[in-house]
């Protein structure tokens, strides 16, 4: 039998961030000058965050992200049995990581009867009943917040229906137990314990997720948590209640000090919107500049932020990266999305931040969005020409459940809850009011020559710019690459810098992972062999 330790023992916790493959296979190609292994990528914030509560509280925690080539499942295993955790937790964020979870989880679950096993993060929270459901193998699902519902689940396992926030089973009956309060109080939290883990981070995503742009060492931070918008596509207003909280601009600054004693050099914020508070950037700002702190860092918010005359105090405090949540430039699409922004309030709010200096500004796109026609898609690339953004990304629009969105599709008959919940859906694929999926892939890359030949045509200065940037990470040649891929058509593949550094769209990983939420259950185990984390090898 495992041990479970009395309430208020230390406890052996395992965390491990899952993902998928197109978000793990990124090593890079050399070590850190500290021996660590480098990876092009996110660091998994979550479970550094929770780590560092646990370990405050006197607990044990060992960290394993799949991001790490020498940790693939089987070691994980072999460190359970050797270890043998109290608790192992699963952080995943989204529906096409759900089916490696699911996988893990099985498969620790076949190896060892006893251990308490519990899933954590955004889609196991909207999904938890479901999930709960499907994979009873896992004790607990827990919902929204990690920090304090870790800590009271660790002392209370044999007592699960005490411990707010999840969802758990009772001979044989889910029990979901009421949710968290929302915790306001961001700044009781110790800052995430990213040193524990073998790894290091450097971002290079230049067009996916273009971050900071920088080869320093890197990491996340998260400042606040949530969003109060409506737009119809999204879930955090659900999973944050509609709500927006934030840490002292005290307590944000004090962590960048933090940060760098420890030799980063760049940080991207991880906050759903950075920008909603004007007082609390200007402390930031102001407390970053006061204290020297040289790090150069890039957030994400909207277009209607009223903090845009602070853009130039962010530029002196090492901002150098801003990104916005464009969507389209049609504003009847704007409207059919709820995204309540005028395309006025875009260009307002992209040369601001140009003329602020900020070096990267970035646009976020979807492209077959409902009732989008392809003169909507040709304004959204016309659009995005002569804005002045420096990079963008153009993804198709999908739809999760949870969403208002998912909701309407409910009522549309296009899906079910039963059925469909942790399906993968571009909308095109489901909603015939969208454009077909080869309508939007012609256009789309009809509209990315549009944009690339008008760019360097009208902004042949802050392109230059730009392609020095990449020209740091990258070969002159992939970047070469890079500015006529859109002019080839299909079918050429990616060289092998740009799959590092996930410069274009990963079509086939990523497809292969959307696919993987679609398998059935019975098949979802024999899946695992094409996996690449199935083995290091
Ligand atoms: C940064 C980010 C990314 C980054 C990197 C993430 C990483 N490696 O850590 C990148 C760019 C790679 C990324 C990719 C994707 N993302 Co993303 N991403 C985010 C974002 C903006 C922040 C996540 C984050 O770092 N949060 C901060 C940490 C501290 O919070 P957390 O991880 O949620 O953990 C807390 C709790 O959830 C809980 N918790 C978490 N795990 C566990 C485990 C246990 C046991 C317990 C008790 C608690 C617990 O405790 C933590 C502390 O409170 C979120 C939006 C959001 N607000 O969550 C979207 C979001 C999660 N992403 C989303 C999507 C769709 C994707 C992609 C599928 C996009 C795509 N089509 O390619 C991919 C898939 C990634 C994957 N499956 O691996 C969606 C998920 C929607 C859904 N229902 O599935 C979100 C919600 C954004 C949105 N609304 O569209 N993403
Ligand atoms: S503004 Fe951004 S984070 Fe907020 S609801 Fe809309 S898409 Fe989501």
């Amino acid at each position: 039998m495992w041990p479970i330790a009395p309430e208020g023992m230390p406890v052996r916790v395992f965390l491990i961030h899952i993902r998928d493959p197109q978000f793990y296979a990124l090593p890079a190609a050399t070590r850190a000058k500290n021996g660590k292994i480098r990876v092009m990528g996110f660091p998994p914030i979550g479970i550094m965050s929770l780590s560092a509560v646990l370990k405050r509280a006197g607990h044990e925690c060992v960290m394993f992200d799949q991001a790490n080539p020498e940790t693939p499942n089987e070691v994980i295993m072999d460190e359970i049995r050797r270890q043998r955790p109290a608790l192992v937790g699963l952080s995943f964020l989204s529906t096409t990581s759900y089916p490696y979870a699911k996988i893990l989880a099985r498969q620790i679950r076949a190896a060892d009867r006893h251990v308490r096993l519990a899933f954590g993060g955004v889609f196991a929270t909207l999904n938890a009943m479901l999930v709960k459901q499907q994979c009873p193998e896992v004790d607990f699902v827990c919902r929204g917040d990690g920090e304090q519902l870790l800590l009271d689940l660790v002392d209370r396992m044999d007592d699960p229906g005490s411990v707010a926030g999840v969802t758990w089973a009772n001979h044989g009956k889910i029990v979901h137990n009421p949710n968290r309060p929302l915790d306001r109080n961001l700044d009781q939290w110790p800052f995430p314990d990213r040193e524990s883990l073998p790894l290091d981070f450097v971002e290079s995503m230049p067009l996916d997720v273009p971050a900071v742009l920088s080869m320093d060492r890197f990491t996340t931070m998260q400042t606040s948590r949530g969003c109060p918008w409506p737009c119809v596509f999204c879930d955090i207003p659900i999973f944050n209640e509609g709500k927006w909280r934030s840490r002292s601009p005290q307590h944000v600054v004090d962590e960048f000090n933090h940060l760098q004693q420890l030799g980063y050099g760049a940080v991207y914020f991880v906050d759903d919107h950075f920008l909603l508070q004007p007082t609390r950037i200007e402390a930031i700002c102001k407390g970053i500049t006061d204290t020297g702190v040289t790090i150069q860092w890039g957030c994400e918010g909207r277009v209607d932020s009223s903090a845009q005359h602070l853009f130039p105090a962010m530029a002196k405090a090492h901002c150098r990266t801003i990104m916005f949540g464009v969507e389209s430039g049609s504003q009847a699409v704007l409207d059919r999305l709820k995204k309540e922004q005028t395309l006025a309030e875009v260009e307002t709010a992209v040369t601001a931040a140009k003329q602020a200096g900020i070096e990267i500004v970035h646009g976020f796109f979807v492209v077959g969005s409902p009732g989008e026609t392809v003169e909507d898609m040709r304004a959204t690339f016309d659009f995005a020409a002569r804005l002045r953004l420096d990079t963008f990304a153009f993804n198709r629009l999908c739809v999760y459940r949870g969403t208002p969105l998912w909701q309407e599709y409910i009522q549309r008959g296009l899906v079910t809850d039963d059925a469909d919940w942790y399906k993968y859906f571009k909308c095109s694929e489901i909603d015939p009011t969208c454009l077909s999926g080869e309508v939007i892939n012609t256009t789309r890359a009809a509209g990315l020559r549009r944009v690339f030949r008008y760019k360097l045509a009208h902004y042949p200065i802050q392109t230059a710019r730009l392609l020095r940037r990449f020209l740091r990470h990258m070969s002159l040649r992939d970047v070469l690459y890079l500015l006529v891929k859109p002019f080839l058509g299909n079918g050429r593949g990616a060289t092998p810098n740009e799959v590092l550094s996930r410069t274009v769209d990963h079509a086939t990983l990523k497809d292969m992972a959307a696919e993987l939420t679609h398998r059935p259950e019975v098949g979802l185990d024999r899946s695992m062999g094409d996996s690449p984390m199935a083995s290091s090898t």
